[in-house]
């Protein structure tokens, strides 16, 4: 069963939507965010992205799970009890690891994902209760990018136990440093001492390899990134015509990041009928629709340490595990 959004959800989301385009595309250099891309069709571009051989991400970050998961989950229970909460959970495909360990730890284990999707809380829940016994989910459907520097509302405290919140897959590789460090300090303020955070961030690394991942030869990032186009078509009877618009990735090496765009092939006018809105593009103009920040050796440290975690990075790789000091 795939829940379906209420009206009232989703009529939210087509206003979020409208007034995120509204902008974006009135703003000079053009842009889209980031979370656009994951209609039902984006994410399931996004799922074929992560087994695609250019794509590292996804397959060090198993590796990583694979090799230490028992650790983390040891580490972060520290004698006491576990509840693992997850961040942008979607799928939880690489959480299993980690939801298995701390089976094989307690016997049983409370997990509950946070996504801004509900079908797919629903199918993770679903086949996650089935797969590994066990463990019971609670999901939980909340935008965790909301709410202006609040605390993050984690769920229940409860006595004798310890949350890992978990916040994988270099999400936070989409925020701005800034952005970043304030999502941390929510995560942190939701926290009491003893509890930890796992979390996954891609790190800086030799331009071709950063590239050839945002720009594959079988050309699904670049379907992945047009997609957007065939979103606003739909959803806001929009008239783009996403052959017409080049999928490019740079590496922006002064903000050590990954920019995804969409670069206008010729001069064209573009209608979009929901929001009664013109938009013109020079040839080679672009939408700039993603930034992916790449992490140097020590940064992230220090940003969890500015949020008030401190850390233990795990086998010097991407994945690091804090804990809060008690
Ligand atoms: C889901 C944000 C981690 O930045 O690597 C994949 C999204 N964009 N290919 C990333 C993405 C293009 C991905 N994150």
């Amino acid at each position: 069963m795939t829940a379906a959004a209420s009206p009232a959800v989703a009529q939210q989301l087509d206003e979020r939507v409208s007034a995120a385009v509204r902008e974006g595309l009135t703003a000079r250099p053009k842009r889209l965010p980031a979370w656009l891309f994951y209609d039902e069709a984006g994410s399931l571009l996004f799922d074929a992205i992560t087994e695609l051989p250019e794509y590292y991400l996804t397959r060090t970050e198993r590796g990583i799970l694979t090799a230490h998961a028992a650790e983390m989950t040891a580490q972060a229970a520290a004698g006491a009890r576990l509840r693992i909460v997850e961040l942008g959970a979607g799928s939880a495909d690489k959480t299993r690891l980690l939801l298995k360990a701390a089976t094989e730890l307690q016997g049983a284990v409370q997990y509950e994902p946070v996504d801004v999707s509900a079908s797919a809380l629903e199918a993770a829940r679903e086949r996650i209760e089935r797969e590994i016994k066990g463990v019971t989910v609670t999901p939980r459907v909340m935008d965790y990018t909301d709410g202006d520097g609040s605390r993050l509302h984690l769920g229940p405290a409860v006595a004798q136990e310890r949350r890992l919140v978990v916040y994988i897959g270099s999400s936070i590789g989409n925020f701005e440093p800034h952005q970043a460090a304030k999502l941390l300090r929510r995560v942190r303020a939701g926290l009491r001492a003893g509890d930890g955070f796992l979390l996954g961030v891609d790190l800086a690394k030799e331009e071709a390899a950063l590239l050839a991942a945002y720009d594959d030869a079988a050309g699904v990032t670049a379907a992945f990134n047009r997609n957007l186009l065939v979103r606003l078509n739909r959803e806001l009877d929009a008239e783009f015509a996403p052959e017409g618009f080049a999928h490019c990735a740079l590496w922006n090496e002064a903000e050590s990041r990954i920019e995804m765009h969409l670069k206008s092939r010729s001069a064209q006018r573009v209608h979009v009928g929901a929001l009664d809105l013109t938009v013109e593009f020079a040839a080679g103009e672009s939408i700039h629709t993603e930034n992916s920040y790449k992490y140097r050796p020590g940064q992230v440290e220090a940003l969890l340490a500015e949020a008030g975690f401190r850390g233990g990075n795990v086998d010097g790789c991407a994945g690091v595990v804090c804990g809060v000091p008690g």
